[in-house]
Parts: structure tokens; C-alpha cells; sequence
């Protein structure tokens, strides 16, 4: 499984991350600290509106060198180290662990999109297992990723977030002729998805989403707006690695559970 490791730059921590960090004397000063979200639609990075992170995980910070460290799970950043994306083969010792929980509302910028200013959010169905634990929400395409923001909108106080941090609304990014300019917007209405939590059916969705995408799916936004998807899939991810605001990331299939979760 390739994906593309999308750096996530942490603009200002949310206090108790602050705290975290202060109390492990980890000292901000010169230094690049990133979200590491792993992707396999990097032509989707224009319609971000958060970045996601389990509040049930415990992540590492990682020296990746250049002055730039990486939040993500030990796991993955174990595979990185063997891949030249960190600075010695093998080392994957973190500086210190910080858990998903202290970093929700984290201010981020991310690549691509053009909202400037995003937030940190919980997302409960990560898996831990799988990529880098940390999940770039593009909800006009990713049907999870749509129904989870719902929720957070809906239910603000019960996920301990403030309501303003949430983008209500998609960006349209791509259209298809099946689905119109929001495919995730029409699949979980057209499968009467409720929430965040319907895992069976949202694994459906998310199977169509990604077909017709890539079959059919024609940009609407970015240097590659009328390209088809299947085509500025790979110049985006080219783009963005040769950027420095991406790294191509593999995960030996064995470690993968399955392609839908
Ligand atoms: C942005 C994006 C935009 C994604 C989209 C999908 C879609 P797969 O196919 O099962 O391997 N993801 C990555 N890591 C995790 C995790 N640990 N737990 C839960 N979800 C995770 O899934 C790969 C996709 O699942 C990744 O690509 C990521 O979301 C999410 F428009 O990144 B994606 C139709 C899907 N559309």
C-alpha cells in the first residue's frame, strides 16, 4: 500500500499539547512541527477543511530532521525510519509521546486547500493499526470523512469542540457525472448513512466514492482543473513531494487490515 504522507504543519497547539510539551521541556523555538496524515487521494489536498486525530491514541514526536519533526504513530514512523524519510535508518526513538485528546483544536495549515486556517478535530473510527493514525478530512469526497464532520457540527458539545472549528460545509473539488460536484454529500444521503459510526454501510460508500472518482471524476479546482482524476492523482502527489509538503510512504501489505477498515 503507497500512500502520501501529507505534512501538516502545526501553527499554534491547543494548550494542553502546550503543557505536554512544556512539561517534557520539548522547546518550539526554530523548529517545524508537522501532522503526518496518510492519503491515497493526494488530488483531493484543495478540499480539506481539518485535520483528524484519534482522541483514543497515543502519538510520538519524531525528529525528522532539518529542524522538522513529525506527529504520528510509532508504528509508522518505524517504517519511515526504513524508507530515508528520517534522518538515521532504524531510529525510531520518540522525543516524547502526546495523546490525540490534548492535541483537538490545534491550529494547522495545510497544503493546498484554501482555507488558511484549520483545526485539529477527533475522529473516533481511526484505526490505529493502519497508516499514521492522523487522517486529513476531505469531506466533499470521503464519505467517513463528511459524516464525522456532521457529527462534530451537530454534536460540538458532546465531542468537547467548539462549533466554530468546524467547516460546515464541503468544497467542491471534483465532479462526476454520477455523483455531482460533492460525491460524499450524495452517498451518504443516498444510503441513508446517520452517522459517523455506520461502518458497514460507510465502507460502501466509500468503495463507490473512490471508483467512480478515479474513473470518472474530473477536477474542478487547482493547476490540474479540467484533468481527469486518474491523471492528476500522480502530478498532484509529484507536485507536493517536490514541494517538501509531501513524502511518498509505503506500508508493507501485511500491516494493512483491509483496504475499507
Ligand atoms: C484523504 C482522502 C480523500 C481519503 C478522499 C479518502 C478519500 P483505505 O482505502 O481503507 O486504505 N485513512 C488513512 N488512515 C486511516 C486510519 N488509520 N483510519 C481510518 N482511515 C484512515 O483508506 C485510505 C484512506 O482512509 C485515506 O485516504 C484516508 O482518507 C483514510 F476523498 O485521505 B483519505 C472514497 C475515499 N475518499
Amino acid at each position: 500500500q503507497e500512500y502520501t504522507g501529507i505534512k501538516i504543519e502545526i501553527t499554534e497547539f491547543a494548550e494542553k499539547a502546550q503543557e505536554v510539551l512544556k512539561n517534557e521541556k520539548f522547546d518550539l523555538a526554530g523548529k517545524k512541527v508537522y501532522l503526518v496524515a496518510a492519503t491515497l487521494r493526494p488530488e483531493t489536498m484543495y478540499g480539506q477543511t481539518c485535520c483528524f486525530v484519534s482522541p483514543k491514541i497515543n502519538y510520538g514526536l519524531f525528529d525528522a530532521g532539518n529542524g522538522e519533526y513529525y506527529i504520528c504513530t510509532e508504528k509508522s514512523f518505524k517504517n519511515m525510519s526504513y524508507q530515508k524519510i528520517s534522518p538515521v535508518r532504524g531510529d525510531y526513538n520518540y522525543i516524547l509521546k502526546i495523546s490525540g485528546s490534548t492535541l483537538i483544536g490545534s491550529k494547522i495549515h495545510a497544503p493546498l486547500t484554501p482555507l488558511e486556517e484549520l483545526r485539529v478535530l477527533p475522529m473516533e473510527t481511526i484505526l490505529e493499526s493502519k497508516g499514521t493514525g492522523v487522517v486529513t478530512c476531505v469531506p466533499s469526497d470521503s464519505p467517513d470523512d463528511y459524516a464525522t464532520t456532521r457529527d462534530l457540527y451537530n454534536k460540538s458539545e458532546y465531542y468537547g469542540i467548539k462549533q466554530e472549528w468546524v467547516v460546515k460545509d464541503p468544497v467542491p473539488i471534483i465532479k462526476t457525472e454520477k455523483y455531482g460536484d460533492l460525491c460524499a454529500e450524495y452517498l451518504v444521503k443516498e444510503l441513508k448513512i446517520n452517522s459517523s459510526k455506520d461502518t458497514v454501510p460507510l465502507a460502501t460508500a466509500k468503495e463507490l466514492a473512490y471508483k467512480e472518482g478515479f474513473y470518472n471524476g474530473v477536477m474542478l479546482v487547482g493547476k490540474y482543473k479540467g484533468e481527469k482524476v486518474s491523471i492528476a492523482k500522480e502530478k498532484a502527489k509529484k507536485d507536493l513531494i517536490a514541494s517538501g509538503e509531501a513524502f511518498a510512504y509505503s506500508e508493507p501489505e501485511s500491516q494493512v487490515i483491509s483496504r475499507s477498515g
